[in-house]
C-alpha cells in the first residue's frame, strides 16, 4: 500500500508544551523504515507549517486558547491531506489531538465522503472523548474539544473546516474512554455517541468491540482511526500530557490494530499526543510506532 506520513507540530491546543515534538519523536522511532520492511510504498512530505507559542500573543478567542494559529494549522492540514489520491493511505502526525479537526476533514474530502452523499467512520482511541465546546470546556483548551467541533458543535470557524461537511454522530466511536468532564458527559450522551469506557474494554474485551464497531460503520466510505497515545496505560505510554491510569495494556492496544487491520476497512490514521519531554526514552514513540505497524498489517506469524 502507499503510505504517507505528514507531520503537524503543533502544541498550542494542549495545556503543556511538548507534543510538537511527537512527530519528531515518531520518525525517530523508525516510522518509516518500520511500514516499508512490511512492505509498503512510503513517503513523508515533511511537516504543516506551525508557529510556536513563543511567537504569539496567548489569548482566549470565545472562550478558545490560541484559535486563530490552529484553525490555520488545520485548515493546511485538511488541504494537504483532501488532495491525496485515494488509494493513498494517509497516516499524520500530530501535535496535540486539535490537528484532528483537520486531519478528519481533509480525509472527509479525500474520499468524497464531504460531498454529502458518503459518509466518514472515525474511530477515536483514547483516555478522553475530547467532546467539550468552548462554553463546557474546563482549561479553553482546543485539544479537548475536537469531536464536538467536527460533529457541528461549538465555535462556527472550527465548525467550518469540513467545508459544509459534518461528521455524524452515529459515525463516530471512542475505544478506551476514561476520563470525561460533567458537562461533557451530558453532551455526549444527548448526540448518542458511543464509547467504548474502560470498563467496557474490560467486561467485553477488545475482540467484542472491534467486531460491534464494524458493524456500526457498517456503509461508510472509509474509517479513520485517531489514536491519542493516552489510550494506552501511562505505564507503556509515559510520554503524554495529561496520563489517567488505568488505560489499555500494550496488547489490548496491538490487538485493537491487528483487528481492525483485519478487517482491510481503514483508510487512514492519526498518531498523536506523545510529548517526548515528558517520556522515557523515547518508549512512547516506539510503542505508537509498533501500533501503526500492527494497523498496518505486521502479524506475530
Ligand atoms: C479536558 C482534558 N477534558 C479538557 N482533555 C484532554 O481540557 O477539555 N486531555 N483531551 O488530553
Ligand atoms: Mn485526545
Ligand atoms: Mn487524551
Ligand atoms: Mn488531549
Amino acid at each position: 500500500m502507499k503510505v504517507s506520513i505528514l507531520g503537524i507540530p503543533m502544541d498550542l491546543g494542549a495545556g503543556r508544551r511538548g507534543v510538537d515534538m511527537g512527530a519528531s519523536a515518531l520518525r525517530n522511532a523508525q516510522l518509516s523504515r518500520t511500514l516499508r520492511d512490511l512492505g509498503h510504498d512510503v513517503t513523508d512530505l515533511g511537516d504543516v507549517p506551525v508557529p510556536i507559542p513563543e511567537t504569539l500573543d496567548k489569548h482566549a478567542s470565545g472562550g478558545l486558547v490560541f484559535l486563530e494559529p490552529i484553525l490555520d494549522a488545520c485548515r493546511l492540514t485538511a488541504d494537504r491531506v483532501a488532495a491525496l489520491p485515494r488509494d493513498v493511505f494517509p497516516l499524520t502526525l500530530g501535535g496535540d489531538h486539535s490537528v484532528s479537526m483537520g486531519t478528519v476533514a481533509g480525509n472527509a474530502r479525500r474520499l468524497g465522503a464531504g460531498t454529502g452523499t458518503g459518509r466518514l467512520g472515525v474511530i477515536w482511541v483514547d483516555a478522553h472523548t475530547d467532546y467539550n465546546t468552548p462554553d463546557s470546556s474546563p482549561s479553553g483548551n482546543i485539544h479537548g474539544m475536537p469531536v464536538a467541533h467536527l460533529t457541528g458543535l461549538g465555535d462556527s470557524r472550527l465548525t467550518g473546516l469540513g467545508d459544509g461537511w459534518t461528521l455524524r454522530p452515529e459515525d463516530i466511536t471512542m475505544i478506551g474512554i476514561r476520563s470525561v468532564d460533567t458537562r461533557e458527559r451530558d453532551a455526549l450522551r444527548e448526540a448518542g455517541i458511543r464509547a467504548y469506557t474502560m470498563k467496557d474494554v474490560d467486561q467485553l474485551g477488545i475482540t467484542r468491540i472491534v467486531d460491534r464497531t464494524l458493524e456500526q460503520l457498517d456503509g461508510v466510505s472509509g474509517i479513520h482511526v485517531s489514536f491519542d497515545a493516552d489510550a494506552l496505560d501511562p505505564g507503556v505510554c509515559p510520554g503524554v500530557g495529561t496520563p489517567v491510569p488505568g488505560g489499555l495494556t500494550y496488547r489490548e492496544g496491538h490487538l485493537l490494530m491487528e483487528l481492525l487491520s483485519d478487517s482491510h476497512r481503514i483508510t487512514s490514521m492519526d498518531i498523536v499526543e506523545v510529548n517526548p519531554i515528558l517520556d522515557t526514552r523515547n518508549q512512547t514513540a516506539e510503542v505508537m510506532v509498533g501500533m501503526a505497524a500492527s494497523l498496518l498489517g505486521q502479524r506475530i506469524l
